[in-house]
């Protein structure tokens, strides 16, 4: 089975704070042409979905209707992240074994951070952006916000919001029992092939769809085949070169 993931779209309302950056139609096009080029046959959104830090789901839902509709009809499977602890029929994490029984992981990753992976830690996050909420209303306070986010999720840049070593020991922890791992949650497009345990493992990362921008994983299950896929900000959709499996 062919299977693409992606996460931390981090939809929003389209007011402040807000950190997905599509036009709803655009993004759906980018979807539907990768879908159609790896003959993709089951999609996993794999947490941070919506940016429920910043706003309630009911407010995410009445500006959303399209893409939510959109998630459900195609039978999308929804794995909860940090930012969507709260939204119904999410899954914890997903997983797949193929005809020769091997096993892909699949959750958000946010377990691996005191922040965002406990209750405590998320009560501290929230307040956190509860506050931001109100002070973007000072216009400079809101430039040196985005002006951070871009900065952090820069992909040139070698990553310092998180320490994805951190993510790394912890899908190796993983890794002990299934044969591939795949984690969102930093923002960071990655891949890694390990001789571990006497047997071939990997981990992959699939980044963000956030600020416009398109990462994703694409996995065929039998083979173990995988393929990560970088599309840039603004770039229209004919120039897009997609790549093949390796
Ligand atoms: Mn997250």
């Amino acid at each position: 089975m062919i299977l693409l993931v992606i996460s931390d779209l981090h939809i929003d309302t389209g007011r402040k704070l807000g950190t997905f950056g599509w036009k709803v139609k655009k993004f759906i096009d980018t979807l539907e042409r990768v879908i159609e080029h790896y003959g993709v046959e089951k999609v996993v959104l794999n947490g941070d979905t919506f940016d429920l830090y910043k706003y309630s789901y009911n407010e995410i839902a009445e500006t959303n209707t399209k893409i939510i509709e959109y998630f459900t009809q195609k039978g999308f499977i929804l794995i909860r992240g940090n930012h969507d602890v709260w939204v119904k029929h999410t899954l914890d994490h997903y997983q797949i074994t193929n005809s020769t029984g091997k096993t892909i992981h699949i959750e958000h990753g946010h377990k691996a951070d005191f922040l965002n992976g406990t209750r405590l830690g998320r009560f501290f996050s929230i307040t956190m952006y509860s506050t931001l909420k109100l002070l973007v209303r000072i216009r400079w306070i809101e430039r040196t916000f985005y002006g951070a986010v871009n900065y952090f999720d820069d992909v040139n840049r070698i990553p310092r919001k998180y320490n994805t070593f951190k993510y790394l020991m912890y899908a190796l922890k993983l890794l002990k029992k299934y044969d591939m791992v795949i984690l969102g949650h930093t923002h960071k497009l990655e891949s890694h092939k390990i001789y571990y345990l006497n047997s071939k493992k990997i981990y992959l990362n699939s980044g963000t769809c956030s600020l416009g921008r398109f990462q994703a994983v694409v996995v065929d299950t039998e083979s173990f085949e995988y393929e990560t896929i970088k599309i840039p900000k603004k770039l229209e959709l004919d120039v897009v070169q997609l790549p093949d499996f390796n």
